[in-house]
């Protein structure tokens, strides 16, 4: 009787004798992966997760109770009339400023840690129905996403786990009947969310209903996470539930950058934040990083007298966290009126035309690209070198299995001036890449290694390497004339796969 194997992905052919009718009978089975693709490294993302990724660059909103009390985090015991924008919030105006500066997306805050809802909302009366100003006629979850959905920008709200004005903060039924029910709310303003903000600042002291005092809660089992994932899902089936929620990682720090190394893998019950900004290779879950930043000099809300960060600074803050495999929400605060500071607004429209300048003209398709080895193409799938510049994120290179280290080279029918070096990995089947290296050559002949500063480690989703090695004003340089580039992949968790190069 010969042994029946089962390997998923490779061809085999399996033989099996089974008895029947009181004789053997040789049965064949032919297990193929027609297409010939590499096996996942696992873990992988969720198809929500990769779909989240694709958002790369979206602006956050904070807008709420602390706009008109020039505070960061309000108690809960603010009057509902102090909310009182002067003008009818514009969440269009907003969403567009960000759209110009290469945004794809945005986040509202709709409820912080105050417990101030910005909408309708049956969980509790601490609501906008009853403010002042413009806000009672400002429902801004349906004005967001109305305004989203009309730009073709992706949207999500944060909604705060910790509410310092609920009586019930702290009880079972702040869960069951305030929190829950409050993201099904939220959810329900839109099938089509792409991500829901859980922030980690939990417990401590508040209004909590007039009791004025501490509570701490255990934020691991409190918010009964399961069931929050479930209630949002059956209505918003691509919407990443962000920190608390467990889909996506807090990138570690709050100044935008992630680390040079960065693995989308990671151990949920890491807590120590140098880790959070370069993942873990070994970790168990697909948990990829969102590094959130403030575009302006004070608080994460508006406050009188703050200024906009340079658009040299945003862009470094680009570079080294979408750059870096991690995703970035960049804070863009309305101010009392419900719209962006004109400000805020021209800096993001200068953000926006250095991004076109720097990374909007994509050299890699006009060169010659060959590899040091092209994985066997399967019955409807190849892996040639063009799947890296075809602009289809489905198509990618590989090698063969058991190849772990590879050389790509682009060259150029003239030397071309390179500043910038982009790649993404085909995340799909896990993130393989551990180690790399830049070179260029003028004549042809003379190699000389680029960013040589720069941990040329992971790749993951997307990494750009600014070939003068520095983040940090980097165009300034006048970049490197190259007959040809090329990249050689030192190491690997397995063959290694790239959807995309592209060089600027
Ligand atoms: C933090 C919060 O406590 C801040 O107020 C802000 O919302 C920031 C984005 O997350 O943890």
């Amino acid at each position: 009787m010969k042994k029946v194997v089962f390997l998923l992905g490779i061809s085999v052919i399996c033989c099996a004798q089974l008895y029947a009718q009181g004789e053997f009978q040789l049965v064949e089975q032919t297990l193929t992966d027609a297409d010939n693709q590499p096996l996942a490294v696992h873990p992988v993302p969720s198809e929500r997760q990769l779909l989240w990724n694709e958002t790369e660059f979206y602006a956050f909103f904070h807008y709420g109770m602390n706009t008109f009390t020039n505070k960061e985090w309000g108690k809960g015991d603010e009057s509902e009339s102090i909310y009182a924008p002067t003008q009818m919030p514009n969440p269009k105006q907003w969403l567009t400023a960000c759209k110009k500066a290469g945004m794809k997306g945005g986040i509202a805050v709709v409820k912080h840690h105050d417990g101030f809802c910005l909408w309708p909302t049956a969980t509790t009366d601490h609501n906008m129905t009853r403010s002042s100003g413009y806000g009672p006629q400002a429902n801004i979850p349906e004005l967001f996403a109305d305004a989203a959905r009309k730009l073709d920008m992706k949207y999500g709200f944060y909604v705060s786990p910790w509410d310092r004005n609920s009586a019930y903060y702290g009880k079972d039924n702040y869960v069951t009947d305030v929190f829950l029910k409050q993201c099904e709310e939220l959810a329900l303003y839109g099938d089509d969310q792409f991500e829901m903000w859980f922030d980690g600042a939990n417990g401590g002291d508040g209004y909590y209903g007039g009791q004025n005092t501490t509570i701490s809660i255990d934020a691991s089992y409190y918010y009964d996470v399961p069931n929050l994932r479930d209630r949002v899902h059956r209505i918003c089936k691509n919407c990443v539930m962000w920190g608390v929620g467990g889909e996506a990682r807090w990138i570690g720090n709050e100044q935008g950058y992630a680390g040079e190394t960065n693995w989308a893998t990671f151990n949920p019950t890491t807590e120590s934040n140098a880790i959070r900004q370069t993942g873990e290779e070994n970790g168990w879950q697909w948990l990829p990083g969102e590094s959130d930043a403030k575009a302006t000099s004070a608080g994460w809300f508006w406050h009188a007298g703050e200024t906009v960060l340079t658009a040299e600074r945003l862009f470094q803050m680009y570079l080294e966290t979408v750059g870096r495999n991690s995703t970035l929400i960049l804070n863009c605060p309305p101010d009392k009126t419900g719209s962006l500071p004109a400000a805020t607004v021209s800096r993001l429209e200068e953000l926006g035309e250095m991004m076109t300048t720097r990374l909007g003209t994509d050299l890699a398709p006009s060169a010659t690209i060959t590899a040091s080895e092209v994985r066997t193409s399967g019955a409807n799938r190849d892996y040639k070198v063009g799947n890296m510049t075809d602009g289809d994120k489905e198509t990618y290179w590989a090698t063969n299995d058991g190849t772990t280290s590879a050389t790509i080279t682009l060259t150029w029918d003239e030397p071309t001036t390179v500043r910038y070096l982009q790649m993404m990995e085909y995340v799909r089947l896990g993130q393989r890449i551990q180690d790399f290296k830049v070179e260029y050559t003028e004549d042809g002949e003379n190699w000389k290694e680029l960013a040589k500063n720069i941990q040329t480690t992971t790749v993951g989703y997307k990494r750009i390497i600014p070939l003068n090695g520095k983040t940090a004003s980097s165009y300034s340089g006048s970049g490197y004339k190259a007959k040809s580039l090329r990249i050689t992949i030192d190491s690997a968790r397995a063959c290694p796969t790239l959807s995309n190069i592209s060089v600027f």
